[in-house]
């Protein structure tokens, strides 16, 4: 019937940046991975505005994909790393095209972590994480990642 193609649920059709399943914003997950006081960033090759600074490394999930999964799924690709975990570290950014930006601390399970979609890795303390320029989003979540490396 017509009401029955009227709920109160936003169609996930006409909004694409919507889960079917969940009603929430899809996310773009980033990931924070430390090891001996210091925290991996990587440098993105693009789009020109974003060229040179750097990040968590991390993209965007896929429909019904869980953070965790999304993260996983995403850190081999890009780091050639197994990592599991998914804690929430700080702020969601609201994206252009209605998607939200996450950052999760995670755990790194194996591997050593390469630039296989980045222009270089690096691994940053307290100080250097101060000093380098990260993407404007990233900012956002300096006093946390800062309070993870004892500050
Ligand atoms: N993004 C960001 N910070 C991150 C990861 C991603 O600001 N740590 C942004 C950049 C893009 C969008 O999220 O606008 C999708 O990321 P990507 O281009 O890496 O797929």
């Amino acid at each position: 019937s017509a009401s029955e193609s009227n709920s109160a649920m936003p169609h996930s059709g006409t909004m694409p940046h919507m889960s079917a399943t969940t009603g929430r914003a899809d996310e773009v997950v980033a990931g924070a991975i430390f090891r001996d006081g210091r925290l991996l960033l990587a440098q993105r090759i693009g789009p020109p505005e974003l060229a040179g600074l750097w990040e968590l490394p991390g993209g965007k999930a896929e429909p019904g994909e869980s953070a965790e999964a999304a993260l996983r799924r995403e850190l081999r690709e890009e780091l050639g790393v197994e990592v599991a975990g998914a804690q929430r570290v700080g702020v969601g950014v609201p994206l252009d095209g209605g998607r939200v930006l996450r950052a999760y601390r995670v755990e790194l399970l194996s591997g050593e972590p390469r630039p296989l979609e980045h222009a270089a890795l690096c691994w940053v303390d307290a100080d250097e994480l101060e000093q380098i320029d990260l993407v404007p989003n990233d900012r956002l979540w300096l006093p946390e990642l800062r309070a993870h490396l004892g500050r």
